[in-house]
């Protein structure tokens, strides 16, 4: 159970309680703890598990919520809102799930028009019926529509890149091992590197496209074929996510590909250059326009190919928006995209010492095994109370191991790693940071974050960062949005200033390379290189495992054009050392 899975109980029994008319204050009491354990960023089992602290150290958690806590985490059930669940209509849980809906209002849906469906509820919308409940009017009636559209749409939630890459690459092992096939490659959004991915699209060659199909319905992954075909099937994988494969000519496979990345908005583009030099475009090739044209049609066998055959660089697939990209390859102009190779130090990173999972000597030794020439240690500031945020004292004492640390890493000869202080302090709700300047002064890297106070008015929330990025002793914001994919919005923030504000002090810009925070995103990341503001990709890693997303966050920096110019963490340690400027070790 993730405290995300916790949390969404806790607010489904306050769902429940307030449907039957519950008392207000405990209803209250259920959803202050949700949005505790939701925005709480270590895991509430480690809470448990650590015998110095109790789970009643969470705001608004007492004895009570701490037993259902426990419960959950042991049986993933709650008796309470199971109790409930049984006694409300079913239908209820599909209403409840229409935002802008609140148990109240679909209480009286329920008691006032005898709603039970979602198709009910569009019916009674459309002929007008629900205007006649008390508190409901013409204009609620027109956002609920709204809104049911947009359940139906999302019913099926889109994976993140990361987890769909697993699958993807489960896929294409799985399919690889068939002996009929020749060639197999995944294309659209996962190719594109997008945050977010719908469905897997494959492009397959074979000699045999019966047996490939039939090979991949047996891939041990399948939950259901969807649609089975000579040429095209679909079927439903790992976590419900559906997998489409192709099977073209080997003629057509850089056409096919090329189609099935994508984006739509890009192939538009390309076809319509296409059809200036005469040729139509699609998935199994170029044909001349003009039907009665001898002329025969460039190769399409591969992607490059057909690029070159339109006057333009081969385009790098996480570039394929539909924004600027045509203009930049027919003028040579592409940016050369960063690559993860090029990452030569990893700046945020937690510990044992505070929320991390491995402790600072581990966290060395796997930098150090994946190559990388530098890190910071950024364990949280004291505001950070729940994962045990360092206070003056404690960090002083870490930066004390980590000079240590140098020394006999330095004794290694230059082939070593070096090791930076670093802290990443909270930029707190009243404004300021969370240690004082004195401390940060003496600190090789200082990263600020926002973590606290998330729901507070765009312009209290600026002038936080603001604030943070003109403290002299800060060097990049993390995490700058907060947004979580899937999960949680962006807070409410003014981009546009931050970005100015970082390129006149000269701070940085984290993308967070997280799967699920993967910011700045793609445009953040594109407004502030157009500002001259360079940007860090971090793993931000709790444990040495945690630094294998690295690739997504150049992924990220690739989707907006990021050349290893404007990444600082590709420098290697000796102008890295330059940069930070005579405060550093
Ligand atoms: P997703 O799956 O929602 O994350 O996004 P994509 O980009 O993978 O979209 P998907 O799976 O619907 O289609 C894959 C690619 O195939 C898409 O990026 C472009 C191409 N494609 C699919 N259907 C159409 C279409 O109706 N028109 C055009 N122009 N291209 C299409
Ligand atoms: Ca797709
Ligand atoms: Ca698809
Ligand atoms: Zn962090």
């Amino acid at each position: 159970m993730t405290n995300a899975d916790v949390a969404a109980l806790f607010d489904r029994l306050a769902d429940l309680l307030e449907y039957e008319g519950e008392n207000a204050f405990r209803i209250r009491a259920y959803r202050a703890a949700a949005r505790t354990i939701a925005d709480q960023i270590e895991a509430l089992d480690a809470i448990r598990a650590d015998e110095t602290r109790s789970l009643t150290d969470l705001e608004g958690v007492g004895r009570d919520l701490a037993a259902k806590i426990e419960t959950i985490l042991d049986s993933g059930r709650l008796p309470l809102l199971d109790e409930l669940s049984a006694r409300v209509p079913a239908e209820v849980f599909d209403l409840l799930r229409v935002p802008g809906l609140g148990p109240k209002k679909v209480r009286q849906l329920v008691d006032g028009l005898g709603i039970t469906s979602l198709d009910a509820l569009e019916e009674a919308c459309r002929s007008g019926r629900v205007r006649g409940v008390k508190g409901f009017g013409e204009k609620t009636e027109a956002a609920i529509l709204k809104s049911l559209a947009f359940v139906r749409g999302t019913t099926a939630q889109r994976q993140l890149w990361d987890d769909a890459d697993q699958v993807v690459g489960d896929v294409l092992a799985w399919m690889r091992g068939c002996p009929a096939v020749e060639r197999i490659e995944a294309a659209g959004s996962w190719r594109r590197g997008c945050e977010t991915v719908g469905d897997i699209d494959l492009v397959a060659v074979a000699t045999d496209a019966v047996a490939v199909m039939e090979h991949f319905r047996r891939w041990e992954h399948t939950t259901d074929v969807i649609a089975s075909g000579g040429t095209k099937s679909s079927l439903r994988g790992p976590r419900g996510m559906q997998v489409d494969l192709r099977v073209v000519a080997p003629a057509a496979f850089g056409a096919a590909w090329q189609y099935f990345t994508g984006s739509k908005e890009h192939n538009i583009r390309v076809r319509s250059r296409a059809r200036e030099h005469g040729w139509s475009l699609n998935e199994y090739g170029f044909q001349p326009v003009d039907s009665d044209s001898r002329a025969v049609p460039p190769p399409a066998t591969t992607e490059p190919e057909i690029y070159r055959a339109l006057g333009l660089a081969w385009i790098p697939p996480e570039l394929r928006e539909g924004r600027d990209e045509l203009a930049l390859a027919a003028e040579g102009k592409l940016p050369l995209l960063v690559e993860e190779r090029d990452i030569r130090g990893d700046l945020h990173m937690h510990t044992t010492d505070t929320d991390g999972e491995d402790t600072l000597t581990d966290m060395v030794q796997g930098a150090r095994q994946r190559g990388l020439e530098y890190i910071a240690i950024t364990d949280h500031g004291q505001r950070v109370s729940m994962a045990r945020g360092l206070d003056e004292t404690r960090l002083l004492r870490q930066w004390e191991r980590i000079d240590r640390l140098n020394e006999s890493l330095a004794a290694e000869g230059p082939a070593s790693i070096v090791v930076l202080k670093g802290i990443e302090v909270d930029m707190l709700e009243r404004g300021g940071l969370d240690l004082p300047d004195d401390v940060l002064a003496r600190a090789d890297w200082v990263v600020a974050s926002l973590h606290y106070g998330q729901s507070q008015p765009r312009e209290r929330i600026t002038e936080r960062i603001l604030e943070a990025i003109r403290h002299p002793a800060v060097r990049v914001i993390g995490h700058p949005t907060g947004r979580l994919l899937n999960r949680r919005p962006a807070y409410d923030v003014d981009m546009e200033a931050v970005i100015a504000a970082a390129a006149e002090s000269g701070t940085f810009l984290e993308i967070n390379a997280h799967p699920s925070r993967l910011d700045l995103d793609d445009h953040h990341a594109a407004a502030a290189r157009r500002a001259g503001v360079r940007m860090v990709i971090s793993t931000d890693a709790h444990s040495v495992r945690g630094f294998g997303v690295m690739r997504c966050g150049v992924l990220q920096a690739r989707r907006a054009g990021l050349t290893s110019a404007d990444v600082v963490n590709t420098l290697g340690w000796g102008e890295f050392r330059r940069l930070l400027g005579p405060r550093s070790t």
